[in-house]
């Protein structure tokens, strides 16, 4: 096994050429002159796997030898978007691969172009497991990351007459050149059934059992130094699951149960980023990866080990949210039943194996699952809940009202995540705050030090150098490579912003990549868009919290105030936004139709078509997201505050030099901390100041009585300006506006206002926004992933880099 790294064993040109020559002929089998650009896109992610496949074994075989502590980070989804580019970036090939393809008369960007995301998530929470990942491997972790191997990813969004419509997502339908089948990787999974008492013991008899089988892609960390594997689980019906009883007895249907399971266990992703509620699948699928993955953690642990005792000092699990919290219960079942643990001593090396994750703070997604359904699913589990809720209330004393694992009737997974876990961590210093005085307080007082901080970070790897080659390109000009494994160094950068050299190429680099992302939204949307204006964007899933109501009806507003005076001096904006709503969200639905009926309208108005664009490209995800962040110059962070956990967009955009108009909400705190209040277009209600404006009655109809501005969008709206075919079709929105408002969008609606006047106006004045920008960049170092991963190697997994 070579031991070099990737940088060391770089392929030259005519090397990398003669092994895609190979792939082409023999794996692909084409020659040069027949293969399409898949064709030469299966042939060069072959010729790239190669080349992650030696970092990748002497990374597993180091692991084994130096019997090193493992992490296991679970997941019900990794948002990777393509993969191409990533490895090779990583692997140091990227120049020689470009190199190549265009000796063939190839571009790489069009080779590219044809890879189709891996869309196994819905948002921040998958994207985050994604960057964490690359960052794990960046660090010499030695780590696996575990999920499902989804059929159908994120649902494709398109638009009809501005509505929102789904189709399903289809990645697999061509090859998957990454993946790694592993069919001697497999475990049963059991569902339902019986408990049978034996001996004073539970003995589980699932009524059906589905194999879990492995795929497994290698991560290879930047440098080639090191490469973990995420691998997922897909669902196979097993000709000897099949239940050859039940069929005997001439129950047809029930002896083909398993198989019918299986065949919709790894199907499809779910849409929602709030729980959906009481779905048996859902909580099926989530027992699937969960049961699998601690399988094959204690197969593999038992395979150098014998004491499971020992199990929290060579395992630390970690658990994305509270979607594998059955982990929990899982393993303690497995120690119990299978391998004769007491249940108390199970119960404590569970825990001390387990972390836990929270992202959110909204009661609608925090999962509870019904007794009845649980008892349905997975009976033995339903037990072990409830013997943890009976010593959870004997640990509260005589608390007259203790907080417990099951309370109407429903299993509370945040609850029971809380009481496996040793660490239980936010995502933002806010959100944590809000984690241990709002969510879990009862918990908080009996495990002090139990609740931790980790605020999120991104991969400059993706983020930035592949994303924004301009910026990254003048970035390793300016300060020299090594910046991206060491994000702090861009402080370096900073008296940069002074010179007015930098400064000019900071703007050609910003300008370079708007007319990338225009290049691309006019060849596949067919909008044009002008080059010379503010491109103002937000970019997300669509919820109401995140306030894509607050952004359109300033823009509104903006577009009549520019209609009263045309001739005045206003700076030019493009309004781009991008995101899905989950398929049953009507009210987020709605808002994605006024935006794009808002667009028809304003885009077509010759009076200022040159002065305002509304765009919003159909189907945003992570490749989208690689365009457009760098070519924005303004971030729109402007949730109401206390709801957002963290956000990860904000970091993306700053990183590229973007300013944020944002909220004291999530990490926006912390990146404002960071890059200095006078480079952040700051406004809006304070989480504290949210709370007390909720409790005042008729707060909605007093924000509106005191903003003509807001009064006049309202009226324009149910006027029917934007949908003069059907006067009616935002009835609802406006009713809400007046007399609920839940997410005081009236009440920020002024300061938001002011904020955009301030950015207006810093625009104008190019030089000072280009300061501004460059000093964001410079400090945003802190926001790296491969920081965060630092914070949870030594903080809840105490495991240390192999490097
Ligand atoms: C749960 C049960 C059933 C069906 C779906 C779900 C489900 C799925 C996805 C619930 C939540 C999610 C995703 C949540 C999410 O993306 N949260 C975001 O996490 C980011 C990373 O920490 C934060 O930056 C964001 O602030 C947070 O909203």
């Amino acid at each position: 096994l070579r031991e070099t790294t990737a940088a060391e064993s770089a392929p030259t040109p005519a090397q990398f050429r003669q092994a895609m020559l190979r792939h082409l002929q023999y794996t692909v089998g084409k020659s040069p002159q027949q293969a399409s650009l898949f064709d030469w896109r299966m042939a060069l992610s072959h010729t790239v796997r190669d080349y992650a496949v030696d970092p990748w074994f002497s990374a597993t075989r180091r692991t084994w030898d130096e019997d090193r502590k493992r992490v296991y980070y679970l997941s019900m989804e990794f948002l990777i978007g393509r993969l191409l580019e990533d490895q090779a970036i990583n692997l140091g090939l990227r120049d020689v691969m470009v190199q190549v393809l265009a000796e063939f008369g190839l571009s790489f960007d069009e080779v590219a172009e044809g890879e189709p995301d891996a869309a196994l998530g819905n948002g921040g929470l998958g994207r985050l497991a994604a960057c964490y990942l690359e960052s794990m491997a960046t660090m010499g972790c030695p780590a696996y990351g575990y999920g499902l191997r989804y059929e159908h990813g994120l649902f494709r969004q398109h638009f009809e007459n501005g509505r929102q419509i789904e189709t399903p997502e289809n990645w697999l339908a061509t090859d998957n050149p990454w993946d790694f089948t592993r069919p001697e990787a497999a475990y049963p999974v059991g569902f339902g059934g019986e408990l049978h008492d034996h001996d004073g013991a539970s003995i589980w008899s699932p009524r059906s059992k589905v194999l879990a089988s492995a795929h497994d892609t290698p991560v290879v960390g930047y440098g080639g130094q090191w490469a973990n594997t995420l691998r997922l689980w897909a669902a196979m019906p097993s000709a000897d699951l099949f239940n050859l009883d039940r069929f005997n007895a001439g129950d047809f249907a029930a002896a083909s149960e398993p198989e019918a399971l299986a065949r919709s266990l790894s199907r499809v992703l779910y849409p929602n980023d709030t729980t959906e509620g009481g779905k048996e699948l859902r909580l099926s699928q989530e027992y699937f990866l969960t049961s699998a993955s601690v399988q094959d953690i204690l197969r593999r642990y038992l395979a150098a080990h014998d004491d499971l005792l020992k199990l929290p000092e060579f395992v630390a699990i970690q658990m994305n949210d509270t979607h594998p919290a059955i982990a929990g219960p899982e393993l303690i079942r497995l120690l119990v039943d299978e391998h004769a643990v007491d249940f108390d001593t199970a119960v404590e090396t569970a825990t001390s194996v387990l972390g836990y994750t929270n992202h959110t703070l909204l009661p609608e997604a925090l999962e509870r699952w019904s007794v009845g359904l649980m008892r349905k699913v997975l009976p033995r589990h339903l037990q072990i809940i409830e013997t943890l809720d009976t010593q959870f209330i004997a640990l509260q004393g005589q608390a007259p009202n203790p907080v417990r694992l099951i309370s109407n009737d429903q299993v509370s997974m945040g609850d029971l995540a809380f009481t496996t876990s040793h660490k239980v961590n936010g995502v933002s210093a806010l959100h944590t705050e809000l984690v241990s005085q709002e969510l879990f307080p009862v918990h908080n007082e009996l495990h002090p030090g139990r609740i931790v901080n980790i605020t999120n970070g991104v991969t400059p790897r993706r983020w930035l150098k592949l994303a924004n080659p301009s910026l990254a390109a003048l970035i390793t000009d300016t300060i020299g490579a090594g910046w991206e494994s060491d994000l702090e160094r861009l402080r370096e950068l900073e008296p940069y912003a002074e010179d007015p050299a930098f400064r000019d190429a900071f703007g050609r680099s910003k300008r370079q990549a708007k007319e990338h992302f225009t290049g691309w939204l006019a060849a596949e949307h067919g909008i044009e868009l002008p080059a010379e204006a503010l491109y103002d964007a937000q970019v997300k899933r669509l919820h109401e919290y995140k306030r894509q109501l607050l952004n359109i009806l300033w823009t509104i507003a903006h577009w009549q105030r520019i209609k009263r005076d045309p001739q005045a001096n206003w700076v030019p904006r493009v309004k781009i936004f991008g995101g899905k709503a989950a398929p049953s969200y009507h009210m987020a639905k709605l808002i994605i139709q006024l935006i794009n009926d808002v667009a028809e309208v304003v885009n077509n108005d010759p009076e200022t078509r040159h002065l305002l664009r509304v765009v919003y490209p159909p189907n945003y995800g992570v490749s989208m997201a690689e365009k457009l962040i760098p070519a924005a110059d303004l971030s729109e962070q402007i949730s109401t505050a206390g709801m957002e956990a963290s956000g990860t967009g904000n970091m993306k955009f700053a990183l590229n030099g973007a300013l944020t108009i944002g909220t004291l909400d999530g990490a926006n705190v912390e990146i404002r901390e960071h890059v200095g209040a006078e480079n952040f277009f700051l406004f809006g209600l304070t989480t504290e100041q949210v709370g007390e404006r909720r409790a005042q009655q008729g707060h909605s109809r007093a924000a509106l009585e005191a903003s003509q501005t807001l009064r006049d969008v309202l009226q324009a709206i149910a006027e029917g300006t934007f949908s003069p075919e059907d006067h009616h079709r935002y009835d609802g929105l406006l009713e809400t506006m007046w007399n609920s408002d839940w997410f005081l969008v009236a009440s920020d609606f002024e300061d938001y206002d002011r904020a955009q006047g301030e950015v207006a106006d810093c625009y104008s004045d190019p030089e000072k926004w280009q300061r501004m920008a460059i000093l964001n960049i410079a400090r945003m170092g802190y926001f790296s992933s491969d920081r965060s991963i630092r914070e949870y190697m030594s903080q809840i997994w105490d495991v240390e880099s192999a490097l």
